[in-house]
């Protein structure tokens, strides 16, 4: 029994060595077939249990199993080695460079809200005459959005612009003439400002009526502010938006912070003043609200109207950017067709 018992030994341990040094599976498959196949020299020993008396048979079984399992193992370890070491000769060998660029798939490019294209346009515009762009929020306080504006509470002008009240008390801005005593505050006077955003109504939205759009508030004080400085601006700013000289007529308009009040025209495009379908047959089309700035706003500003005069309009951008673009519903501006997006481009 013992010299067998070593016979066995001697053959795991060769197994071991012989397995340790395999330098590819297909030695290790030749190594498994010696050693632990159906005629290998471990599984023959077994059949050599006829030699050994019975009582140490199960003793020598027990042995020759281990020792099976032993070269099994060594030959599972030698397996996963051998595998590493391909696949870091593999990487090595490709030199790759991880901070590549990834493939070139073609990518879809976005475009710009037609309301923002005419936002910078307006932008642009007034920044060249030398006014600031503000930028005020879109919940507001009563004080700002009405009562500095001189709409006292239960003043019938409230209802021209249908609110949505915040829970607290507040608002969201029916106009962006809410920023107007704000920046008077900001900056005093004089003052060249213009202040975009979006507005809300609580309004039934239609063809031409959102419940929230956008409008871009100007605002200019100086001393001795008139009606023609008014006209002036919004003819330079007309006909760099539309692209030729805009004729404008001014209509008295009734807003309780503006005095007078008016109510700025432009003469049809479509027709050039001759009557169509577009102006109505007036020749005509309205474009913007606008006056000459209430003294009690000045006041509310912390102004004085005997010092500063000044001029204020109100323009809705999306409607703006419905006329420049022949766009014939205003609620496509809030929908998510991305293909009513798509076929504009960037700003200018
Ligand atoms: C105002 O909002 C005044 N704050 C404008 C103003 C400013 C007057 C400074 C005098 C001095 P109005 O409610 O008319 O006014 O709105 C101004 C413009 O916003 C309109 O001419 C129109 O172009 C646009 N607008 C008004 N309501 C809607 C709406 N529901 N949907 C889309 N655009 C609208």
């Amino acid at each position: 029994m013992d010299s067998i018992l070593n016979e066995l030994d001697a053959l795991v341990v060769q197994a071991l060595e012989e397995i340790g040094s395999a330098g590819d599976e297909n030695s290790l498959r030749e190594l498994e077939v010696k050693y632990l196949g159906k005629k290998g020299s471990l599984t023959a020993m077994l059949r050599s249990m006829g030699k050994i008396p019975k009582d140490q048979r199960p003793v020598f079984g027990k042995k020759v199993n281990e020792a099976k399992a032993k070269v099994a193992d060594a030959l599972q370890v030698r397996r996963t080695e051998l595998k590493d070491a391909d696949i870091r000769r593999e990487l090595e060998d490709e030199e790759f460079d991880p901070t590549l660029p990834g493939l070139e798939l073609p990518s879809r490019r976005g475009s710009f809200h037609p309301v923002s294209i005419v936002q910078a346009e307006v932008e642009r515009i007034f920044e060249q005459m030398g006014f600031r762009i503000l930028d005020y929020g879109e919940a507001e306080s009563d004080w700002y959005n009405f009562e500095a504006l001189n709409i006292p509470k239960d003043h019938p002008a409230r209802d021209m612009q249908d609110t949505i009240w915040l829970k607290d008390g507040g608002l969201l801005r029916t106009h962006t003439s809410a920023g107007q005593v704000r920046a008077m505050q900001e900056y005093g006077a004089p003052l060249r400002a213009v202040f975009p955003g979006k507005v809300y109504r609580y309004e039934r939205t239609d063809a031409s009526h959102e419940h929230t759009f956008h409008q871009v508030e100007g605002l200019m004080i100086d001393r001795n502010i008139s009606t023609a400085n008014l006209i002036a601006v919004m003819k330079e700013l007309l006909s760099a938006i539309f692209g030729y000289e805009v004729t404008v007529r001014l209509r008295p308009g009734y807003f309780p912070f503006v005095e007078p009040g008016f109510e700025l025209d432009i003469q049809c495009m479509a027709c050039g003043g001759e009557g169509c379908p577009v102006c109505k047959y007036s020749g005509w089309v309205e474009l913007l609200p606008c006056g000459l700035v209430h003294p009690n706003v000045l006041r509310s500003g912390g102004l004085d109207p005997e010092e500063w005069t000044g001029w204020a309009f109100g323009l809705g951008l999306s409607r703006l950017a419905m006329m420049k673009y022949k766009i014939t519903h205003i609620t496509h501006f809030m929908g998510g067709d991305l293909r009513f997006f798509a076929q504009f481009g960037e700003p200018v």
